[in-house]
Order: structure tokens, then sequence, then C-alpha cells
């Protein structure tokens, strides 16, 4: 295998694609179907090109290169990282013996699965945001929505490719299905909730990378762990990718926060709707909105579908390799949230329950994504310290508006209370996003083209692209 990619072939590679012909023609005969894809689902603002990295090779030392492209001839290509040939498994009942290059003929079905469910959710995020050009606050966020979007959509060659040359017909015609579910679509939807929801708006868009982006550094860190080995050196290539993803998110709240703080400041009041900012009550109902979405998808507190990944060495741990423990995980056990019920009277309070480590998998995973959205709120919490603002943005309960695992079957406040079906019919407008909220901050998004411009309900960025200017033409749009 070389690192640096083969851009002479119609497919970039770094996997020496031209030395199995079926499987190159395989997937030349998949690309047309993923550009027409591309054409009717992907971004619908008309641009002349953009300032995209490419990458070029995925060693340390600079991987990426920067220029103007236009988008429907960005390089979408299959990258693993270098292979480590002495890498053996690092957890569950195959732990310490060589990883595979193959697919374990017992563990195919599951594997393919977890393939197919990381590759659906990629198109889904560029299906959700091809609208948003239309509105974008300036060049800079606008050339970072479409790098966002053609990462996503190398991401789904990143799968495509497992399927391809891994699971045979059944992962070719896997690979077809993932261009023909479509986010929010009735008739076939996207596999997980998250990514059926809409994202209409550029604080949507914020929070969506805030928050669902790094469900998807987590699900790809365990991923990244896998015994089978492509699919490893895959994840491992794309979380260099998702970190781009979620500094759009991370500081594109930072800016809104940033902004609202100078309007309240200026005029003296919390009640900036109206002044062209978004108020904090606002940003805090999406936040809620997408926290919650997104912590459905690490599934059931409890599940016997990730013990069974743990075991057969499909899925790690975020981090394996730091966990001291036997990374076997058979003997121990770990609280996790649950609905309890009471002996007595028989009615149900959220509190926790002891189970073995293994099915309390997911629960561990997202105790871990948990604490790193802390970091989020701390720091927007500081920019509102430092303006001299009282208020301060939390992460709502476990519980809150949820529609998997323990917590679906009940409502709850952002501050863990429960609540009957009834008060949260009457009650879920003060903390999710009512159709005024959604209309409010429609209203302002209104699109700013120019050249080194800015909408006003968001701050300009600390820093452009690449050592770029803020001002810089990121975008030419036709
Ligand atoms: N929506 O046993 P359970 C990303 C299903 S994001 C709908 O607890 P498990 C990205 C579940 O499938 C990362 N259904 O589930 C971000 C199961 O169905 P079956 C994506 C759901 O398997 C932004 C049943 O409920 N990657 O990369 O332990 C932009 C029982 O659940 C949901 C992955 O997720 C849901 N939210 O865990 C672009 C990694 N949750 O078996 C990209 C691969 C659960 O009864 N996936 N269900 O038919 C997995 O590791 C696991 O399948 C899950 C679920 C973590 C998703």
């Amino acid at each position: 295998m070389t690192t640096t990619a083969d851009y002479t072939e119609k497919i970039p590679n770094n996997v020496s694609l031209h030395e199995d012909r079926r499987l190159q023609r395989a997937l030349e005969s998949w690309q047309p179907n993923f550009l027409n894809w591309w054409q009717t689902m992907g971004p619908t603002l008309p641009t002349q090109d953009v300032y995209l990295r490419t990458a070029v090779n995925v060693g340390r030392e600079g991987w990426a290169q920067f220029g103007h492209v236009p988008m429907p001839e960005y390089r979408w290509g299959i990258f693993l990282a270098e292979r480590d040939p002495g890498r053996r498994v690092g957890f569950g009942e195959h732990k310490g013996e060589p990883v595979w290059d193959k697919v374990p003929g017992e563990y195919r079905s599951e594997l393919q699965r977890l393939i197919v469910i990381q590759g659906d959710t990629e198109p889904a995020s560029v299906e959700q945001q091809r609208n948003l050009g239309a509105t974008a606050p300036s060049l800079y966020d606008l050339r970072n929505l479409f790098q966002v979007n053609v990462e996503e959509g190398r991401h789904l060659w990143a799968m495509v490719y497992l399927l391809h040359a891994y699971f045979g017909r059944e992962g070719r015609e896997e690979a077809e299905e993932l261009l023909h579910r479509n986010s929010g679509s009735i008739d076939s939807p996207r596999i997980l909730g998250a990514f059926n929801e809409e994202t209409p708006d550029w604080l949507s868009f914020y929070m969506f990378t805030y928050f669902t982006d790094r469900d998807g550094k987590y699900q790809l860190g365990t991923l990244k762990e896998s015994a089978f080995d492509p699919l490893s050196r895959t994840c491992e290539f794309m979380l260099k990718e998702e970190a781009h993803h979620m500094m759009v998110g991370t500081t594109g709240i930072d800016r809104v926060v940033q902004r609202t703080v100078e309007v309240m400041r200026e005029h003296d009041t919390g009640d900036v709707a109206g002044l062209g900012a978004i108020p904090l009550p606002v940003i805090q109902k999406y936040l809620n909105f997408h926290y919650s979405v997104s912590l459905d998808l690490f599934g059931g507190e409890t599940s016997t579908n990730v013990a069974n990944y743990y075991t057969a060495g499909l899925k790690g741990r975020w981090l394996e390799d730091r966990r001291r423990d036997d990374h076997k995980l058979t003997s121990d056990s770990i609280m996790v949230d649950t609905l309890s019920e009471d002996a007595r009277t028989g009615e149900q309070s959220i509190g926790q329950t002891e189970v073995s480590a293994l099915v309390g998998l997911n629960t561990d995973l997202r105790r871990e994504y948990i604490s790193d959205c802390q970091g989020g709120v701390k720091r927007w919490n500081r920019i509102l310290e430092e303006g001299g603002v009282k208020q301060r943005l939390k992460l709502p309960h476990i519980a809150f508006n949820r529609k998997v695992g323990a917590f679906a079957v009940i409502e709850a406040t952002p501050g863990g209370e429960r609540l009957s079906a009834e008060e949260w019919q009457h009650r879920s407008g003060e903390w999710l996003p009512t159709d005024v909220d959604k209309t409010y901050v429609r209203s302002l998004m209104q699109p700013v083209h120019e050249r080194g411009k800015i909408a006003a309900w968001i701050a300009p960025p600390k820093n452009g692209i690449n050592g770029q200017p803020f001002d810089y033409d990121y975008v030419h749009l036709i």
C-alpha cells in the first residue's frame, strides 16, 4: 500500500485500486450514481468554485491541499490511514490476536450493519444541509459549509469502498441503497433519527456540527479500535477530517453567543429579538434540541448489540488502549441511568442501576460524549461572563426529550423532573424551539455573499482558513 494518493486514477486512492480491476470497475460504476446524487441531493446554491482542502496523502505531515475547486469536480477519493503491520486486536475475546484483513464469516452481518449505519449518516447530513448556502452569513461560512459537505461525501466513499471491497453482492446492493434512502423521506428515510431532522437555518447547522458531528467523532473513535483493520484505518483518517467539522460548530456557536452579548450590552437588554441578534433563551432551546437528539444516537442505555460488537472485537471503547482493565469486561459492571420502579407504589423515577459492563457500553460512550459537550458549554459561558452577562447556557438532563433508550417512555424537564404527557404537551415550547422561535431565526437568515462582509446576528471569526484573511474570496458565486 502507498500513502501518497494516486490522482491519475478516475477514483483517487491510496489502496492500489488499479491492482483489483473488478473492484475498480464496480466502484467506477457507482461513481456516476454518486455524482448524480450529489447533483440532485447535494448543495443547491450554484457556485463557480470554492476554496477547498483536498486530501492528498494520509501521513502526519501535511495531508491537505487547498485551492479553488468547482465542487462537482472535487476529487472524492478513498484514503485509509497507514497500515500498522504489527497491530493486534485490542479488546474482546480475540484480544491479542493479529487484526483481520478480511471479514470473518461469523461477523459478516454485524460488520456490514455497522458500516451501513455509519455510511447512511454521511450523505444524510449533506441532504439536511443542502439549502443552507442560500442564506450563508458570509463567504467564509459558505466555504466551511461546502468543505463539510464534500468531506461527508468522501466519508460516504470510505464506507462504500468497504462495502464493495469486502461484502460482495450484498455490499454493492447496500452501497446503492445509501444513495436511495433520503433524509426526511416518508417512504425511505435515513436510518437514525437525528438524520431525518431538518437543518433549516445556520444556528441549527452550528448546533448540528457541534453536537451531531461530535457523535460521529465518538462512534468513529470506537470503530477505529475495530479488529477489522480496513475499517479501523478508514475511520482513523475520517477522524482527521472530522476535527474541522467540529471546529465549525464550536466557533460558530461562539460567534452567535458573542454577537448576542454585544447587542445585549449595546442596548442594555436581554430582549434582542427585533434587534437583529438571537436571544439567549432561543440559543438554549436549539442547544436542548440538538443535544437531546444526538444523545439518542448512542442507542439504548443497555444493549446486547453493543455487548456482542465488543466481545467480537468489532467496536471498541473510546480510547480503548488508555483504559486500565482487562479489555474483555466479562466480569465488570457499570451503573447506567434507568427508570426505577418503587416496589410499593409502582411509581417510576429516574435513577441508576448496575448492569454488566458489556451491555452498558452505549452508556460508557455516551458519558464520554457528554463530558466533551460540557467543554463547549463552558467556553460559551466564558463568553457570556467576559461580556458581563449573568445568564448561562446549560446541557439539559439526560432524560429530556429522549426518543431512544430508557427515557423514551417518559417526559422530563431540562432539569430532570418528570412530567405527564399533558404537561409536556403544554410546556415543551419553553424548552424546545417553537414555530415562533424558528420563524424568527429564519427571518435573520438573509444571505451575505459579499467578500469581507458578515450578517448582523453573528460575529466574524477570529481566524480565516489556511492562514487566509476573513475577507478572502473563499467562494466565487455564479
Ligand atoms: N434512531 O441496541 P440498541 C456521524 C435502533 S454520526 C433510530 O440500543 P445499538 C455523522 C438500533 O439500530 C455516527 N434507531 O442499539 C455525524 C436497534 O435496532 P434493531 C454514526 C435507533 O445497536 C454528523 C434498536 O434501536 N455512526 O458519523 O446498541 C454528520 C435498539 O437499539 C437509534 C454510528 O452510529 C436512533 N438514534 O446502538 C455526518 C456507528 N438508536 O437492532 C456523520 C454505527 C438505536 O432492534 N452504529 N436505534 O433493529 C452503531 O454503533 C449502533 O448501531 C448505534 C445503536 C450506536 C447507532
